[in-house]
């Protein structure tokens, strides 16, 4: 494999990589493929048409659902359904999971999908990047039945395939399907994505810190002391802050030049903001298949074992080292301590 070669060139060479797979992965990846081809065209235009702001409704979050989130959902979600690839979806913009019969009106498939459409939407309106996660596991009730929730709330170190379309300065999708993390760039002239990024890895260090300072007062004293840490003049310190409010942007940046990601619990987010199955599974299985980590501060975040389809957790993830670090500073403190 080089850089000329192709996603299709690709999934066709790994086709003996994809586990218990008949055909089935590959097809999915190709139908994310094609999703994200359509929904890149999209937000490439979104200042030119009206596809801006907010669609006028709510998710099950409560929060405004940008048009571009709808759209984006649709895409995947028809993409997924009218080639009756998998038994079901969750995603971010939908309440509950959706059920697929596959061609012959059984529930023959073997996968189920979770999605987060478009993660950082808010930021389509400022021209800032913009992604998609996806995170794939094989169903666990029986084929040929109706998908249940059970299905969905599998521990993240179950995932066959995970992985994020970032429509950044180039549209890029990056996934793992347990062999390592390779990322293939959209040439938006031919629609075709080549492997311009094979095995990608976090730097087991790095100097970049990426959290929403804003909320520092909020924050558990162990993510205050970390920061402090990261801010004081000793050795390769202080480290730099990069935010871009868009997780999949600061995470592929710190892929690429070592960093920490931190969504911590806080007053405002007893929990987390960011949620366990469509944004941080994925991003886990990504960030150890690429030699990083990814814990909730005090556990590894694949073990956690699911009990709701949008819960949420706090989000800890990146340079091994560095996720490490942040680890020794919330351990001095009890996991459910005032803030
Ligand atoms: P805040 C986007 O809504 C998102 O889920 C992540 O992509 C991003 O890192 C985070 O939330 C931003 O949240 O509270 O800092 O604006």
């Amino acid at each position: 494999m080089n850089k000329h070669t192709t996603l299709g060139e690709y999934i066709i060479e790994n086709q003996k990589f994809f586990k218990y797979s008949s055909g089935e992965l590959s097809r999915l990846i190709n139908s994310i493929r094609l999703a994200a081809k359509v929904v890149n065209h999209e937000v490439n235009k979104a200042g030119l048409v009206d596809i801006l702001g907010a669609a006028g409704n709510t998710n099950i979050q409560g929060e405004a659902q940008q048009k571009l989130d709808v759209y984006a959902n649709d895409i995947f979600m028809q993409t997924m359904t009218n080639r009756q690839i998998v038994c079901g979806v969750a995603s971010e913009e939908e309440d509950d999971f959706i059920s697929i019969k596959s061609g012959d009106g059984g529930y023959d498939n073997k996968y189920v999908v979770l999605i987060d459409p478009l993660d950082g939407s808010s930021n389509v309106d400022v021209n800032v990047s913009v992604g998609t996660i996806f995170s794939v596991y094989r169903r666990i009730t029986p084929v040929g039945t109706p998908v249940q929730l059970e299905d969905f709330l599998q521990k993240g170190t179950e995932q066959v395939a995970a992985g994020y379309i970032v429509y950044g300065t180039s549209t890029m999708l990056v996934f793992t399907t347990g062999h390592g993390v390779n990322g293939f760039t959209l040439n938006p002239a031919i629609g075709t994505f080549y492997l311009s990024h094979p095995s990608m890895k976090f730097p087991e260090d790095g100097n970049i810190y990426s959290i929403n300072e804003g909320n520092y007062i909020h924050f558990p004293q162990g993510v205050k002391d970390y920061l402090k840490y990261c801010q004081e003049e000793v050795g390769n310190r202080p480290y730099t802050a990069r935010y871009i409010g868009s997780l999949v942007s600061d995470f592929h940046r710190n892929m690429i030049k070592g960093g920490i990601y931190i969504y911590p619990t806080s007053s405002k987010a007893p929990k987390g903001k960011l949620r366990l199955l469509y944004e941080c599974n994925p991003m886990a299985f990504l960030a150890e298949q690429a030699n990083g980590y990814a814990s909730d501060g005090y556990k590894r975040i694949m073990e956690i074992k699911p009990t709701e389809l949008h819960q949420r957790v706090p989000f800890f993830c990146g340079s091994k080292n560095m996720v490490n670090d942040a680890k020794r500073f919330m351990a001095k403190y009890p996991e459910d301590a005032d803030y």
